[in-house]
C-alpha cells in the first residue's frame, strides 16, 4: 500500500499520475509543505514524500517515480540497458532545463524572504525556458519522448510544462502543446486530477 503526503497542487501530482497509470491501491495526505505533518517524514519539511507499506518514507518526486516504475516494471527501460541511459538522460535534462528554471523562479517570491528576493532573474529564466523548450521541439517526434513507450520521463515534462503555462512562461510550439494536450487527456492523469482538493 502506498501513501502519498503532499497536496496534489504540487510535484506530488506527478506521483498521483504515476500511481494512476500503474492501477496500484494508493491513498493521499493532501498536506502542505514545512507542516508538521510533513517534517515528521521529511527533514527538509518538502513534499511529495511516499510511505511505502506502512513505515518506509521516500522523498523526492523523480527518486519516487523511478522506484515505482523499476518495482512495477512499467513506464521505464530496464536498468542498464542504452534505452535506460537515455530516457534518464532525458529524465535529467528536464529536471535541469525546466523543473529547475521554474522553481527558481518561484523562489523569487514568497519562498524566501523579502529582502533575499531578486525578482529581475524573471527575464532570464523565461528566455531560458523558451530556448529549452525550443530544443526539446525541434527533436521531439513522438507520440513519447522515447518514441512509442511511455516512461516516467513523459510524466516529469508534461507536469513542468503544464507548471510552466500556469506561471505564464512562453509556451511556443504547437507540437509540444499538441504532447501535453494528448499526455493529459489519459485516463490516469484524469482520475488523478480529481483526486485534487
Ligand atoms: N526535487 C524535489 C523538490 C521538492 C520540492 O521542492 N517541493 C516543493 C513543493 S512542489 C516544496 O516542498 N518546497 C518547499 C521548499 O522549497 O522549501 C522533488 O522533486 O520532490
Amino acid at each position: 500500500m502506498y501513501t502519498l503526503i503532499g497536496k496534489l497542487a504540487s510535484r506530488a501530482f506527478r506521483v498521483g499520475w504515476m500511481l494512476e497509470e500503474l492501477g496500484v491501491e494508493w491513498e493521499q495526505v493532501p498536506a502542505s509543505q514545512h507542516t508538521d505533518e510533513v517534517y515528521r517524514l521529511n527533514p527538509a519539511g518538502k513534499i511529495p514524500a511516499l510511505v511505502v507499506d506502512g513505515d518506509a518514507v521516500l522523498v523526492d518526486s523523480t527518486a519516487i517515480m523511478t522506484y515505482l516504475a523499476d518495482k512495477h516494471g512499467k513506464l521505464t527501460f530496464a536498468a542498464g540497458t542504452l534505452e535506460r541511459a537515455r530516457q534518464d538522460g532525458f529524465t535529467q535534462t528536464i529536471i535541469d532545463e525546466f523543473d529547475q528554471v521554474l522553481y527558481t523562479s518561484a523562489r523569487t517570491g514568497a519562498l524566501i524572504p523579502e529582502e533575499l528576493r531578486s525578482p529581475q532573474v524573471k527575464d532570464g529564466l523565461h528566455w531560458e525556458y523558451r530556448r529549452n523548450l525550443a530544443r526539446f521541439a525541434e527533436t521531439f517526434d513522438g507520440p513519447f519522448l522515447m518514441g512509442e513507450q511511455m516512461t516516467l520521463a513523459d510524466i516529469l515534462l508534461t507536469h513542468c510544462l503544464q507548471w510552466g503555462a500556469i506561471a505564464k512562461f512562453p509556451f511556443e510550439s504547437d507540437k509540444m502543446r499538441a504532447y501535453v494536450k494528448d499526455m493529459t487527456s489519459r485516463d490516469a492523469y484524469r482520475s488523478a486530477h480529481a483526486k485534487m482538493s
